[in-house]
């Protein structure tokens, strides 16, 4: 059994090397479809790197459903959404709700290297007084839609937001990324229900399908199969994707709204901890803790 010493190790933060990530920003207008993926897949790895460090300095973190996500997130914030700092005051851009809350830095990450977060504010992740809690909080992060951590209520939230983007009749879509062990609160199946009643087709759901939860495998808990079968039954458009492939990603997300008028889920398949050799599908990394060997075997593998 770890110890809670194991878990939470004693760290020198100023022994942690501290990437000052470079915001890169969106994806350039006019981009050709391989220079859209390669702004994505640079900055997926830039932000891989420096949310490692900020784990290992923190002491605290969720690094394994961070590193399944941050994809996701990086196509959403640098290309598929309509998003950016200078549109935040805009009542029709589109909205995000990060359902999975515990996966805080991977959002600070992202929305670091897009713009709407100093860089040099994530070495202030999880110290007293940051804004930049272990999970996100609107009060305090202009551009977080809704404060999140408590599993299966991001969805629901993410269903009023839509639902009143409808009643508006404005163009804005809703994107909302849920755990799939977070799944098994049943908050999530009353809110899709509700989705799927009321035809909320800019409503964009998406399962980060990485089969694990804490401290299990998802089906050895409480099994979500068959899932694309059920989404459906809730009247929902279901696509299945490689959640690591920012351009299947990209596909998925502009056919946001689709053409039935149905609501869509998208089941993300990805792998917790991804690309890490050590981490990758490996249950012991929800909320574990690298040491500083690890955190340099995981730069290097980042580099590769
Ligand atoms: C209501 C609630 N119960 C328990 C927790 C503690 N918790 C945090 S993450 C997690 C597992 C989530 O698994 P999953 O949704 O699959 O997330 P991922 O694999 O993407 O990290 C649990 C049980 C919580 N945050 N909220
Ligand atoms: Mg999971």
């Amino acid at each position: 059994m770890p110890t809670e010493e194991d878990l939470v190790p004693r760290v020198d933060p100023e022994a942690v090397p501290s990437d000052t990530l470079t915001v890169l920003g969106r994806v350039p207008a006019g981009a050709t479809r391989e220079e859209a993926v390669a702004h994505l897949r640079e900055a997926a790895r830039l932000v891989r790197r420096r949310d490692i460090q900020m784990i290992r300095a923190s002491g605290l973190g969720h690094v394994g459903g961070e590193f399944s996500v941050i994809d996701i997130l990086i196509t959403l914030y640098l290309d598929a959404m309509n998003m950016s700092p200078e549109l935040l005051g805009d009542p029709d851009r589109d909205r995000f709700i990060l359902s999975k809350g515990h996966a805080a830095a991977a959002l600070y990450t992202t929305l670091a290297i897009a713009g709407f977060l100093p860089p040099e504010q994530l070495g202030t992740f999880m110290q007293p007084l940051s804004q930049l809690n272990g999970h996100p909080a609107r009060t305090k992060i202009a551009a977080v839609e809704a404060s999140t951590g408590p599993l299966g209520h991001g969805l629901p939230v993410a269903v009023g937001t839509a639902f009143a983007g409808q009643l508006d009749g404005s163009p804005r879509r809703t994107f909302v990324v849920t755990g799939d062990g977070e799944l098994q609160e049943g908050s999530n199946w009353e809110a899709l229900m509700t989705a799927g009643n009321h035809r909320l087709s800019h409503l964009c759901v998406v399962v980060d399908r990485n089969r694990l939860q804490q401290g299990a495998r998802v089906a050895d808990t409480n099994d979500l199969e068959p899932l694309a079968d059920k989404l459906r039954a809730f009247n929902l458009e279901v696509v299945e994707v490689d959640g690591h492939d920012h351009g299947a990603l990209l596909d998925v997300f502009a056919n946001v709204p689709a053409a039935s008028g149905k609501p869509t889920a998208v089941i993300a398949h990805t792998i917790k901890g991804h690309p890490i050799s050590f981490m990758s599908d490996n249950v012991a990394w929800h909320h574990k803790v690298p040491s500083a060997e690890q955190v340099a075997q995981a730069l290097a593998e980042l580099e590769a």
